[in-house]
């Protein structure tokens, strides 16, 4: 039996302590999860300042068959971030996964521009005005994969070439002049050859979009974190963060979460490493005074993409999360807590 800590649970929620500082904390889920679960659903409202969509603006949930759209799941999300004053976080226009079945036979060489334009127009335009920011385009990065251009083998590439990138931003802008528009990739935050190449490759692809005036207002860092990886060098992140920045850019935390994959299994121990990891790299980016968000990717053990994703070889369930399965406040709620406390101001935007 977990044992509950009254004081703790009776404490500033995580999304008013980010307030204070000028900062946004948020989490993603799905509208089935906040339909059916509301304990879960009271919990989101309760430490989140901003909800983001985890699933349900990708395209396998919105395209049902090439000429339609369905934004019944969608709309549901945003009416329960309307309904407990959550902003509102869309996830994403474009992506080499969550693609429909019937996308591979439809979309070719020849229409594909209009596809990804069509889609952007109606999507980000159905939520214009209501979105904080969208993740534009996802996981274009791969340094090391077949790209000649450091950009990743993906049916958008291969159709529009680098080009799909700009389209994208450019469409997205005109269909919602407000939104926060946003460049999301992983394996940006350690001091391993395979990041450090992510983080150059990045970095480049900004400063062109930039250069060329594509409207890209922020990076997005999903941080997917790992409580074994040692090679954590805080000076070499906030140098790349603080590069970001000098272009002008915001830069959010958009997926966080600590994968315990490898760590002992007794509770205690393993939440405070995962616990640990959360303290140690929210102290190290949230002195960048350009990151104004922290977003975990879930916000209970209980629902978790690392259960399927990254199980642990001795079966017990993954903590990664701030609140454990039973929707408690863990030590990885404290540590974001303290480091939310501890951050510099921003100011309110
Ligand atoms: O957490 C998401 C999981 O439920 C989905 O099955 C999966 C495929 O759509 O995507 C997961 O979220 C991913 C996100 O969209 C992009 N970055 C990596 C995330 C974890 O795989």
């Amino acid at each position: 039996m977990a044992m509950v800590n009254p004081t703790l649970e009776a404490a500033l929620p995580l999304g008013d302590r980010a307030d204070v500082k000028g900062l946004l904390y948020g989490a993603a889920t799905t509208a089935r999860k906040i339909q059916q679960d509301s304990a879960f659903a009271a919990a989101v409202a309760r430490e989140c300042n901003l909800l983001v969509a985890e699933n349900d603006l990708k395209w396998r949930a919105l395209r049902p068959t090439p000429e339609q759209f369905d934004f019944t799941r969608g709309d549901a999300l945003a009416a329960f971030a309307q309904a407990h004053n959550l902003q509102f976080r869309g996830h994403t226009c474009v992506w080499h996964n969550a693609l429909p079945d019937w996308f591979e036979q439809v979309v070719t060489h020849q229409n594909a521009e209009q596809f990804l334009t069509d889609h952007i127009r109606t999507v980000v335009g159905h939520y214009a005005g209501k979105m904080h920011s969208w993740d534009v385009v996802n996981e274009a990065i791969d340094p090391v994969g077949e790209g000649i251009d450091g950009l990743r083998d993906t049916p958008w590439h291969r159709f529009l070439g680098a080009d799909y990138i700009d389209i994208a931003f450019h469409t997205a802008a005109a269909a919602d002049p407000n939104a926060l528009l946003v460049l999301n990739d992983y394996d940006l935050d350690y001091a391993i050859p395979r990041d450090a190449a992510k983080r150059e490759a990045i970095l480049r692809l900004l400063q062109e979009l930039v250069a060329r005036g594509v409207p890209v207002h922020a990076l997005g860092m999903q941080a997917h974190l790992r409580a074994s990886e040692p090679n954590f060098d805080p000076m070499i992140l906030r140098d790349f963060l603080r590069q970001v920045a000098d272009l002008g850019l915001k830069i959010l935390i958009t997926e966080l979460d600590v994968v315990d994959q490898d760590l002992p299994r007794a509770l205690h121990t393993r939440d405070l490493a995962v616990a640990n990891v959360y303290q140690t790299y929210l102290d190290t980016v949230l002195q960048q005074p350009a990151v104004i968000a922290v977003l975990t990717w879930g916000l209970s053990d209980r629902y978790t993409w690392l259960a399927g994703f990254r199980p642990r070889s001795d079966g017990a369930a993954p903590r990664p999360l701030p609140l454990d399965a039973l929707l408690y406040r863990k030590p990885a709620w404290s540590a974001i807590a303290s480091a939310f406390d501890q951050a510099p101001s921003r100011p309110h935007l």
